[in-house]
């Protein structure tokens, strides 16, 4: 990217002011009577409780901040009454205030400028800001059409950002949390059982007898209720099936871990499926009742007996079988979990119809300790004037995945990309709360769609890789300095959660609901923005649904009663699914009309050649994918990644416990940085595992550059889900090198 266009900027590293901070926020505070006041007595001085809920990851827990009089946020704690966090957040979110506190964060809007042939940032006010990015969304809407400018977001900064993308007239919208993360899920299940699975996941887990983990690593991957509710119950006696290459922290609750040989899970699922039919344990009642095509499935599993699967999966036939017995004496309540990072071999919604089948068979869906029917409340919208119709948007760029249901990253990243025949031409890009190049592999292409693009827009609240590309970077303030869309999430019982700011916004950073209302102004698009601020939004919507901005400041989270009918499916009652049959389907009618599987078959992945290992990588129980690795308050608690490996590839490679190596790809892409070696049993031999979101390479990050090695870097070759466009990340193998290879290139 040297003498581009748009050259990626890396800011000198900061001085003094970069120093990590105390963990001040983990020390104990004698907060008393901290619920249900509005003000905690602390000695010596009083402490005021605002209701926000968390912005660490996406299960948006509900919280009280506590700050005082200065500014300063002196801790965050659970909100009693979610059914989120039951009143406890994890060691992330109680770390939240390092977000606020983060010396490094951005604090001014900044605009590239070229001074002596040198491109740099330059402070500029929000005025000279607003006007650039409007200026500049004005020129290609005229010059090429609303279309061809795309958000691409994640997090609470994506709602406002699409109301006004839609106001714009673009419905280029695409966000990682669905190509990169549970999209194939939700096509897997929705083709199954007519429903997303959706966020937070209706498992019943506080009710279960048994829970089956496949590559969901619960307890390191945090989501919080979730965590509590298997806690909960494994102390009730539940038995917990847990199938991992890895032998993660979950695997060590379990009674079965099966060490399966990574990508051959759908072999696995087939022979569980095939001894419940062929043992006669699945729920033939229910089956019966609520299926179509069990005949077919039937048919189609005779081969897969676990002698079978054996070969592929290296899990042994009777492990296999006394697993399967087990999920279902526990039947129905029995949990097949839907896992959530689902884009692995291309061939997940499959995977995941397998998954959903296997709970279609064990009478899980719509039955206590298995899925619940989950209900949320809608809010309703603020009014305003109808959204203009797009000539194409995310539906038409996606056109060759007849299941998607959502923008996709990649593809609008590869719309950007100029070429002769460009069907769908992107020409700029608005990215908020997303830190592409850590998010999505394939980092050539996003640099080629970087050149090819007319402009780009970053808002975000750290300096971030992302925010080296920009032409204009917007500062947010983060989520403990503002207002926010309300959560209404599905539960068990609906329930609603404000985020009120409990200090003022540091430094020049704003929200983003105020920068989509300052640039519709400046957009022509002021009818959309028809309020002053948030707060008469936030009003409007709550007084809809039977509450007010004052009760829920005070309460924080409103829970609501179910009107949608009971959680469970009722004895002796008619069910009709929302599938095309109206019955859980085994055997897929639409996937066969289009001449795909209708039902899952396993197909063989590619395996590392000698010298080789996988790249497997999850998540770090102590931060969020790339955004929290700077936070002052868990950087304290893991500053680094290490790569995992098996006692026997550190012989192999005559490797020793904290070595530092560098690995290669398939694609001869070399890391960064070094990455220390950990020698453990708990990796199977032929892979490596690391944590995601690591190896920073934008200096402004004072405690996170340089740190350990970044997983995306490493994934250049993925394997596209042909049904909905997931981007499989996990066909990637690395050698390991004790000296830099790039190094030894240039001597
Ligand atoms: N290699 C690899 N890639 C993956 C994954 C993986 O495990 N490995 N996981 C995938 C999954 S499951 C997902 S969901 C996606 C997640 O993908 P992303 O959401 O892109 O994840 P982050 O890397 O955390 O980037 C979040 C960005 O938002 C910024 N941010 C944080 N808070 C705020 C805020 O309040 N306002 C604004 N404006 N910005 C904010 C952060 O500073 C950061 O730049 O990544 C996917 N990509
Ligand atoms: N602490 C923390 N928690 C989080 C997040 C976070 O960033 N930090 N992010 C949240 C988000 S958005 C998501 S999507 C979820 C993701 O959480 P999960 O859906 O649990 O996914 P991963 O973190 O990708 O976990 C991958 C697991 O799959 C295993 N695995 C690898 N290959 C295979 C294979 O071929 N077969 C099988 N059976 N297993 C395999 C790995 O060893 C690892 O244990 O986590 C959420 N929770
Ligand atoms: S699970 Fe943890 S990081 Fe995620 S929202 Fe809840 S407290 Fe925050
Ligand atoms: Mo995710």
């Amino acid at each position: 990217m040297n003498n581009s266009r748009r050259s990626f900027i890396k800011l000198s590293a900061l001085g003094a002011s970069g120093v990590a901070l105390s963990s001040a926020a983990f020390s104990a505070i004698p907060i008393k009577d901290t619920i249900n006041s509005g003000v905690a007595k602390i000695d010596p001085l009083p402490l005021k409780r605002t209701a926000t809920y968390c912005e660490v990851c996406f299960w948006k827990c509900a919280a009280w901040a506590f700050s005082d009089e200065q500014g300063t946020i002196h801790k965050i704690i659970g909100n009693q009454n979610d059914p989120h966090c039951f009143g406890r957040l994890c060691p992330r979110g109680t770390g939240g205030v390092g977000m606020y506190s983060d010396k490094d964060r951005l604090k001014h809007p900044l605009i590239r400028t070229e001074i002596n042939g040198k491109q740099e940032f330059k402070e500029a006010s929000w005025e000279e800001a607003l006007n650039l990015v409007a200026s500049k969304m004005q020129t290609i809407k005229d010059q090429y059409g609303p279309e061809s400018m795309a958000l691409i977001k994640h997090g609470s900064p994506g709602s406002h950002l699409e109301h006004l993308f839609k106001a714009y007239g673009s419905d280029t919208i695409a966000e990682p949390a669905y190509a990169q993360c549970r999209g194939p899920r939700e096509t897997g299940f929705g083709l199954t059982f007519g429903s997303w699975v959706g966020s937070p996941e209706p498992t019943d887990i506080r009710d279960t007898k048994c829970l089956v983990l496949i590559g969901s690593h619960l307890g390191e991957n945090m989501h919080n209720s979730q965590v509590q509710e298997m806690s909960d119950a494994i102390d009730n006696g539940a038995k917990i099936i847990t199938v991992d290459p890895r032998f993660s922290t979950v695997a060590s609750k379990s009674q079965f871990w099966l060490p399966i040989k990574p990508s051959t899970d759908i072999a696995l699922l087939l022979s569980w499926m095939h001894v419940l039919i062929y043992e006669d344990l699945y729920n033939k009642e229910y089956v019966e009742k609520y299926g179509h095509g069990f005949k077919a499935l039937k048919k189609h599993v005779k081969p897969f007996s676990p002698e079978w699967a054996y070969g592929i999966t290296a899990i042994k036939p009777d492990q296999i079988r006394k697993t399967a017995r087990a999920m279902a004496a526990a039947a129905p309540s029995t949990i097949v979990h839907p896992g959530r990072h689902v884009t692995w071999y291309g061939d997940d919604s499959q995977r995941a119809r397998a998954v959903a089948i296997l709970n279609g068979l064990l009478g899980s869906w719509g039955n206590k300790g298995g899925f619940y029917f989950k209900e949320k409340i809608k809010i309703p919208k603020y009014p305003h004037p109808k959204y203009p119709h797009p000539k194409w948007g995310w539906k038409e760029i996606g056109e060759k995945f007849p299941f998607a249901e959502m923008g996709n990253t990649t593809e609008v990243i590869k719309a950007s990309i100029a070429s002769e025949n460009q069907k769908y031409p992107i020409k700029g890009w608005f990215v908020a709360g997303t830190n592409l190049v850590a998010s999505v592999p394939q980092k050539n292409i996003i640099e080629k769609a970087v050149e090819s693009l007319e402009f780009i827009v970053v808002m975000d609240t750290m300096p971030m890789e992302i925010t080296g590309y920009a032409d204009v970077i917007l500062p947010e303030c983060t989520y403990l300095e503002r207002y926010d869309g309300l959560r209404s999430s599905p539960n068990r019982e609906p329930s609603v959660a404000l985020r009120a700011p409990a200090v003022e916004p540091q430094y020049n950073t704003k929200p983003a609901w105020w920068m989509a209302k300052e640039l519709g102004n400046r957009l022509g698009l002021a009818d959309y923005f028809d309020f002053e601020n948030i707060e008469e939004v936030l009003d409007w919507q709550l007084k809809q649904i039977g509450s007010s901005l004052k009760e829920m400041k005070k309460i924080g989270v409103k829970n609501f009663k179910r009107k949608s009918g009971p959680l469970y499916l009722e004895k002796g009652k008619p069910y009709e699914f929302p599938t095309q049959s109206g019955k859980i389907e085994f055997y897929s009618e639409e996937l066969a009309g289009m001449g795909l599987d209708p039902m899952p078959v396993y197909t063989p992945h590619e395996t590392p050649d000698s010298g080789f290992y996988r790249l497997n990588y999850g998540r770090s129980p102590m931060h969020t994918f790339s955004r929290t690795i700077n936070n002052p308050n868990l950087s304290d608690l893991t500053d680094e990644n290490t790569l995992w490996v098996n006692p026997k590839v550190a012989r192999i490679e005559n490797l020793k416990k904290g070595q530092e190596v560098w690995l290669e790809n398939q694609d001869g892409i070399v890391s960064q940085f070094p990455i220390k070696v950990r020698v453990t049993e708990r990796i199977r031999w032929d892979s490596v595992y690391m944590y995601h979101g690591f190896g920073h390479n934008n200096k402004k990050l004072s405690r996170a550059h340089g740190k350990g090695i970044s997983d995306t870097d490493m994934i250049t070759r993925i394997k596209v889900d042909p049904l909905m466009g997931g981007t499989g990340m996990r066909g990637n193998f690395v050698k390991i090198h004790a000296e830099n290879p790039a190094k030894e290139v240039l001597i």
